[in-house]
């Protein structure tokens, strides 16, 4: 079977709400050794996606929303173990990475941070809805090279700004590159944000805390 049959059979398998074969299909590919993080993102990130568009066409209620989501999170679950099998003991470089607060999208987040780890940062996730200057916070406190901030909705993303406005007012503007993501964020909003940058999905946003660090 092509890859990109594989690929199409996981977007499905989503898309149906069919955790049993998303499952089997997850178990296949780490025992088939296939590239995990293009099967997180062309697999099973695609399907749920489409099952985000179906839920804005009408096709879909949150209910098939929300168990399309719990299907992709256990994908991930079973994935993410074999994905940090591939990471280097010695950190590049340190992450603090969280979805902002009132948003609990959290796993485009999630894969963004696994990636990275899997690539020898050192990542501190804090999960999703959190507070601003709790972000902030922790990024002094750990001494972080990076601060990545998810938001997936357009009344949440203002807190992106927030994260640099705190930055700002304490003076520590220098001291960390801020990176955004999530549907909602484009490159003018991160010029508007004044941020460093922002990554379309979890491979750009290697290249880009890579890029930023020089390393
Ligand atoms: C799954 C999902 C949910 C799940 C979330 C489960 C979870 N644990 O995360 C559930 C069902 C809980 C949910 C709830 C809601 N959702 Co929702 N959801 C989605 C959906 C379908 C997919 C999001 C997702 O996981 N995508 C897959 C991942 C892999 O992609 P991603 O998140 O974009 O992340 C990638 C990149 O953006 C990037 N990235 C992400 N973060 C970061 C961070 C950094 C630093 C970097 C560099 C890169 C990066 O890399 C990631 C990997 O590729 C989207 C549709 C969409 N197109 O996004 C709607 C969507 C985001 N949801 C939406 C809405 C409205 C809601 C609700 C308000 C619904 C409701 N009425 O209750 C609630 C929100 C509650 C809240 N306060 O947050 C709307 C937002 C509309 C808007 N304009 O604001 C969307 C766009 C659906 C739609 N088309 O209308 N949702």
């Amino acid at each position: 079977m092509s890859q990109e049959v594989i690929f199409k059979n996981m977007v499905d398998s989503i898309v149906n709400l069919d955790e049993e074969k998303a499952l089997e299909l997850a178990n296949k590919a780490i025992k088939d050794g296939m590239n995990l993080m293009d099967v997180v993102e062309r697999g099973y990130a695609a399907g749920i996606r489409e099952v985000g568009e179906l839920w804005e066409e009408g096709e879909f209620f949150l209910p098939e929303l929300m168990r399309g989501a719990e299907i992709m999170q256990k994908c991930l679950d079973l994935i993410i173990p074999h994905l940090k099998k591939g990471s280097e003991d010695i950190s590049k470089g340190k992450v603090v990475i969280a979805t902002i607060e009132g948003d609990i999208h959290s796993i485009g987040k999630t894969i963004v941070g696994t990636m990275l780890r899997a690539y020898g940062f050192e990542v501190h996730d804090l999960g999703a809805d959190v507070p601003a200057e709790k972000i902030v916070d922790v990024a002094v406190e750990i001494n972080a090279d990076i601060i990545g901030v998810s938001a997936l909705l357009t009344t949440t993303m203002f807190g992106q700004k927030k994260i640099i406005e705190i930055l700002k007012e304490r003076n520590l503007l220098d001291r960390f590159k801020v990176i955004l993501g999530g549907a909602p964020v484009t490159g003018s909003w991160v010029t508007e944000c004044n941020a460093d940058g922002f990554a379309e999905n979890a491979i750009d946003a290697v290249k880009l805390v890579k890029s930023l660090l020089n390393k």
